[in-house]
């Protein structure tokens, strides 16, 4: 008898620092009141495969283990069926467990590639995959139940929805990545794969808990060196760690490697000899992983190499690869994501959004099976809303795969917390209305609406070496849900959320009450205090993609036109007088957009240009909605630190402060997107603010106006961005703000607002009269672990609070700054908040 001890290769009993490193699959011990009386578990653990590489050989140690912390038991672990004939969990594929015994459990013909079947009852347990990694699915669904406490018997099949469940991490070999906010990357550092891996094999075991299935590494701006011998053998050692996992690796590819890394005159995807040098380096690759998913190409995209360089088709392009893996069986992703970032934002005619449909429609037909374009999920890019790409129900007969981003990039960079499976939902549910027939977003990437064989789901993940993975605690709810939607799209996400709170941080119903209720608001309100109505995020897409910057949306050839000016905003994208892009809609879709009767207001400004005094089906205008939305959003997100403040017992020390930090710095920089959009939109329509609250400030203090010592003043950009469009800035290593306080005695929270750069640690003393009220330096870099600007901008521009400060009339308010690199202890204003008052 042979029996495991089951010594595990990866981290998986409750740390007694809670670091996020286990996600949601911390295993935490179970208390007993969530333990039924009469539990029976089975007496040992069976998985049906004696391979290390194998998933099952994983689900049976990951089952051990996971059975081990949660319920304190230590079952024994046999791969043979011979080795125990007690009551079992036995988890195994649908192959092995046929072909060895005679089981009493008829696997459902309805078992789908990559499907499980769970069955568990009066104390066997049987997790039976269609495929190895099946298997383990199988297993993780099982232990995610008793983890949650539901120990009820279950009799299920679980199928995918779609075939393609991949991630995309944009990793430069340098180890940066970009759009990245959570350290460097786990697959590369300095520019070659690191000898440890053992974060990537701790990714792909969060990976297959929730069911992806395969992982791009590389960043779609690939670099040619990818593949040279010794970085193919690297990407081999990262296909050989996430193995076990059943995460199958791929790779994105720059067009122009046979010139750059090959040495050959041209690129050209018809010549014989780039045909050749693809076919030898895709060879070589499938001889070191010869499970390779496939690739990804980024072409003729925002600078990237392609195949119109030399006049050849998209689908030259992407048939050059699908031939060179088609006998591997491997798969080419090639984005749809193709647009010229050079059009005239003159020509009313030119629409970026446009391209995706123009460049691709005609090519329908024309891709080898084996290729799926990926979507990007609206025809901009990631913005906080937009509607869903056209480019879904513009080629029925090619495969597509939506593209969704886990990575905030123009949400809030993991320092707000947005929760964004509600937003991805509006697009997986929406009805293209193909030839007037049911086409909803999901069933046309699942392959059902046009009946395609492959088809599914990307997600832009970008996790980096922060043990949170993302940065943020909280936001790995977005990977977590985006796996479990790319599983079953049909799920709701709120309940998605609350499984994973429950894993994460256990299920208190205070803690569950709370982190549901802050991240279900969390999108609204940031729609709320960034961008309405379907005008686009508005930050500064110039830039960093973080703060607010409304004006660097137009004038430019980037194509993320607002078309705001004096009079109106919003893009004229109807056929009749605009863009004609509703046009690229089926006829249904089409004419619900073309109108603004019948167009939704939240997208109104993404189809529609319009004066800022149209009135919304709301009843209020455009420019009120505008004020009053992001007053809302903001007062939303000041809830946010007050609500989690409550669970302070509940939650474990580090990952409360951890949170709280963020949680409160959002606070404070929704009020600065907040003040800067209003702003904006004020002084660009004239249009005051019904309510009376935008540009008066009644409890502040500019930083201007207080008594200065060596302290100038100083311009931001956007102006809008400061208030009063002025802050201040030291003269010298060190300096003092002061002011004296002229409101009536109380109790009032202090809000400093300052910038924090890039470049520069400054340090900062705030006091009342003599005592020292709040002292800090300006190490955002370091705190929520990137960096913004280098500059005074919307995305430098913090505000720190101090609560309940007792102030007496005529009591002194003292600032002192001390300058460190470039960063001049910048300050921008102070308010003096009665309670309650958010300004
Ligand atoms: C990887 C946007 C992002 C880029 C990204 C690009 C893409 O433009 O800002 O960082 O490049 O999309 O998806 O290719």
């Amino acid at each position: 008898m042979r029996i495991s001890l089951g010594l595990l290769a990866f981290p998986v009993a409750v740390t007694a620092i809670e670091n996020g490193i286990n996600g949601w699959l911390r295993y935490a011990p179970l208390p007993a009141h969530q333990r039924p009386s009469n539990l029976r578990l089975p007496g040992a653990i069976m998985a049906l495969s004696n391979n290390k590489t194998s998933p099952v050989y994983t689900a049976g140690q990951e089952l051990q283990a996971g059975i081990k912390s949660i319920l304190n038991q230590t079952l024994p672990l046999y791969h043979e069926p011979d080795e125990w004939l007690g009551s079992t969990i036995l988890v195994a594929t649908t192959g092995e467990f046929y072909g060895r015994q005679n089981g009493d459990v008829k696997a459902s013909a309805t078992l789908a590639d990559d499907g499980y079947l769970l069955r568990v009852r009066a104390g066997n347990v049987v997790i039976l995959g269609q495929t190895e990694r099946g298997a383990l699915y199988g297993a993780f669904d099982y232990l995610s139940r008793i983890a949650q406490g539901r120990f009820s018997d279950a009799d299920l099949v679980s199928n995918p929805d779609a075939p393609i469940r991949w991630v995309n991490q944009w990793d430069n070999m340098d180890g940066s990545i970009e759009r990245g906010y959570a350290g460097p990357s786990i697959f590369f550092s300095n520019n070659a794969i690191p000898k440890n891996l053992n974060r990537v094999t701790q990714y792909a075991r969060l990976l297959a808990s929730i069911g992806i299935n395969g992982i791009i590494v590389n960043n779609v701006n690939a670099n040619a060196n990818l593949l040279t011998d010794a970085n193919i053998d690297g990407l081999g050692r990262i296909a050989d760690a996430m193995r076990p996992y059943g995460v199958q690796v791929g790779i994105s590819l720059n067009f122009a490697s046979p010139q750059t890394l090959g040495g050959l005159s041209t690129f050209d995807p018809l010549d014989a000899k780039v045909i050749s040098w693809w076919t030898d380096k895709t060879k070589r690759l499938y001889k070191r992983i010869p499970d390779m998913a496939g690739y990804l190409v980024k072409a003729n995209s925002e600078g990237q190499p392609g195949p119109l360089t030399y006049n050849r088709t998209l689908a030259d392009g992407a048939n050059l690869f699908a031939k060179a893996v088609q006998p591997h069986g491997g798969i080419v992703m090639f984005r749809a994501f193709v647009y010229d970032n050079h059009i005239n934002p003159a020509d009313l005619k030119a629409d970026r959004a446009n391209h995706a449909v123009e460049f691709f429609k005609e090519l329908d037909g024309q891709f080898m099976d084996n290729v799926v374009v990926q979507i990007k999920y609206g025809p901009i890019d990631f913005q906080v809303r937009e509607p869903a790409s056209p480019l879904f129900a513009n080629i029925p007969q090619t495969n597509t795969a939506i593209e969704l981003q886990i990575t905030q990039e123009y949400l809030g960079h993991q320092d707000h917390l947005v929760y964004i499976a509600p937003l991805w939902k509006t697009i997986l549910d929406f009805d293209l209305r193909a030839d007037d027939q049911p086409s909803l977003v999901r069933d046309v990437i699942a392959g059902r609406r046009f009946s395609n064989k492959h088809g599914g789901y990307a997600g832009v993940v970008n996790v980096g070496t922060n043990t949170t993975w993302l940065g943020s605690h909280l936001a790995m709810s977005n990977l977590y849900a985006f796996g479990r939607l790319a599983w079953d799209p049909t799920q709701d996400s709120q309940v998605l959320l609350e499984d994973w709170t429950r894993l994460t941080f256990g299920s208190d119903p205070l803690v569950l009450g709370v982190i549901t209720e802050i991240s279900m608001a969390s999108w609204p309100a940031y729609e709320n205090y960034t961008g309405n109505l379907g005008i686009q995020t508005l930050t500064d897409i110039l830039y960093t993609h973080y703060g607010p910057n409304p004006a660097s949306q137009d004038n430019n050839g980037w194509g993320q036109w607002t078309r705001a000016d004096r009079y109106g905003i919003g893009m004229d994208r109807t056929v009749s007088t605009g863009t004609g892009f509703s046009g690229q809609y089926p006829a249904e879709v089409a004419e619900k957009f073309e109108s603004i009767e019948t167009t939704p207001d939240d997208l109104l400004l993404w189809f529609h240009h319009v004066n800022y005094t149209h009135i919304l089906k709301s009843g209020k205008s455009v420019i009120q909605h505008f004020y009053d939305a992001h007053y809302d959003g903001a007062k939303t997100a000041q809830t946010f630190p007050i609500a989690w403040e409550s669970l302070r017992k509940k939650v474990d020390t580090d990952r409360f402060n951890e949170v709280l930090f963020r949680l409160r710095y959002q606070a404070g920089h929704s009020i600065v997107w907040r003040d800067s959009i209003c702003q904006f939109y004020y002084n660009l329509s004239g249009i005051p603010d019904a309510a009376g609250r935008v540009g008066k400030h009644e409890y502040r203090i500019e930083a201007e106006t207080m008594t200065l010592k060596n302290y100038k003043l100083t311009g931001v950009n956007p102006v809008e961005t400061a208030s009063n469009l002025t802050a201040v800035v030291l003269t010298s290593n060190s300096g003092e703000a002061s002011a004296k306080l002229n409101f009536d005695s109380g109790k009032y929270d202090v809000a400093i607002n300052y910038f924090d750069l890039i470049g520069g640690k400054a340090k900062y003393k705030a006091y009342l009269n003599s005592k020292l009220l709040l002292e800090w330096t300006g190490d955002l870099e370091d705190k929520l672990g990137h960096a913004f600007s280098t500059k005074l901008d919307g995305h430098s521009a913090t505000r720190v609070t101090v609560r309940d400060v007792q102030i007496q009339k005529g009591d002194v308010l003292k600032i002192t700054g001390v300058a460190d690199g470039n960063e001049l202890a910048p300050l921008d204003y102070v308010a003096i908040l009665p309670q309650g008052v958010v300004d």
